[in-house]
């Protein structure tokens, strides 16, 4: 197991992100960045696009990265924050092409790809988030002096992988203490570094993904789906906030599939469901597409021109589980 950074040093190294990278990713590769400065060459590399939280992190803190990087020319890649190379999209052929040395440092639930080798692997899927491991590794690395900013970058990775606290335990906090307390800035700045307002449009398609919400319950859980029109992460939290245990919704564009799906922490520590390895990772094997995520936060995203049975197939996978557990468990749709 990767214990310290130490075996970055004097290197040229490409700190890759999942395609689409959120804040914890970025961060991740950031904190990394600026506390290597001087020790290593780094450059963050991000397939495809930036999420917009991580766009407004990077720019706040003048940190700068490439857009679909060309692997060539580096003596190694920190993969942060993704465990399976699909995830790299576009990206992926020339990660698997990639002939220097391949490091990991991850929180998600496992994959059964091995992406690099063991003892150059930090992964812990307890982790709240992969600034968490990067926070332990950099600790580690001796005669590193780990700058402000990076520090900030390791909050911001916490806060938004936690949704704030609400999946946090007492080592979140005491890990969040220490963080905060190096990084030397009050709370409500950090939540600035990354927040956007949010906009008409993402109210809007919140309040249509209620309007339209299919309701069911399979033992005492509810569940909820609802097709929108784009935001399918923020409706999905949306369902779930007005009180679905777990929730599920998409849209199809273009010929392409979205699925998000969102569930309650209290519901997923009683039951132990895991929505990547429970739902979006079957859907797989009957969707054209790619599913995973984390126990309470996943995605799907394919192709297809229409969601109506991808949302089916989730709602009955959630059931399937549920039945499992509790024999003659009872469902029904509400109308
Ligand atoms: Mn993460």
């Amino acid at each position: 197991m990767l214990s310290s950074l130490l075996p970055l040093f004097n290197k040229k190294i490409l700190l890759l992100t999942h395609a689409g990278a959120d804040v914890d990713a970025f961060a991740s590769a950031a904190a990394i960045s600026l506390s290597l400065r001087g020790a290593a060459k780094t450059t963050i590399g991000v397939p495809e696009h930036m999420n917009l939280n991580a766009k407004a992190l990077a720019k706040k803190l003048e940190v700068s990265y490439k857009i679909n990087p060309s692997f060539k020319g580096y003596d190694a890649i920190v993969c942060l924050d993704f465990n399976k190379s699909k995830m790299l999209g576009s990206s992926q052929a020339q990660f698997l092409e990639f002939s220097g040395e391949k490091f990991l440092v991850d929180h998600h639930s496992h994959e059964s790809e091995v992406m690099a080798p063991q003892k150059n692997s930090y992964c812990s899927k307890e982790a709240i988030s992969t600034t968490e491991l990067v926070y332990s590794l950099l600790k580690k690395t001796r005669g590193l002096k780990i700058p402000k900013k990076a520090y900030q970058c390791i909050a911001a990775g916490i806060i938004t992988d936690s949704s704030s606290f609400l999946i946090a335990d007492h080592r979140t906090f005491r890990i969040m203490s220490q963080v905060m307390e190096a990084a030397n800035v009050p709370y409500s700045e950090l939540v600035s570094l990354f927040s956007l307002e949010r906009n008409f449009s993402e109210k809007i398609a919140a309040l249509k993904a209620a309007k339209r919400v299919r309701i069911y319950k399979c033992s005492d859980a509810i569940l909820a789906s609802s097709e929108v029109g784009a935001f399918e992460a923020d409706c999905a939290s949306a369902l779930v906030r007005l009180g679905a245990n777990a929730s599920f919704c998409g849209y199809a564009e273009n010929g392409k599939v979205r699925i998000s799906g969102r569930a309650n922490n209290r519901w997923l520590a009683k039951t132990r469901f895991d929505l990547a390895r429970d739902v979006f990772n079957r859907l797989e094997k009957y969707f054209p597409g790619e599913g995973g995520g984390h126990p309470g936060a996943s995605g799907f995203n394919g192709t297809g021109t229409g969601v109506d049975a991808h949302l089916a197939k989730c709602i009955e996978l959630t059931r399937e589980f549920i039945s499992k557990k509790e024999k003659n468990a009872v469902f029904k749709e509400y109308t």
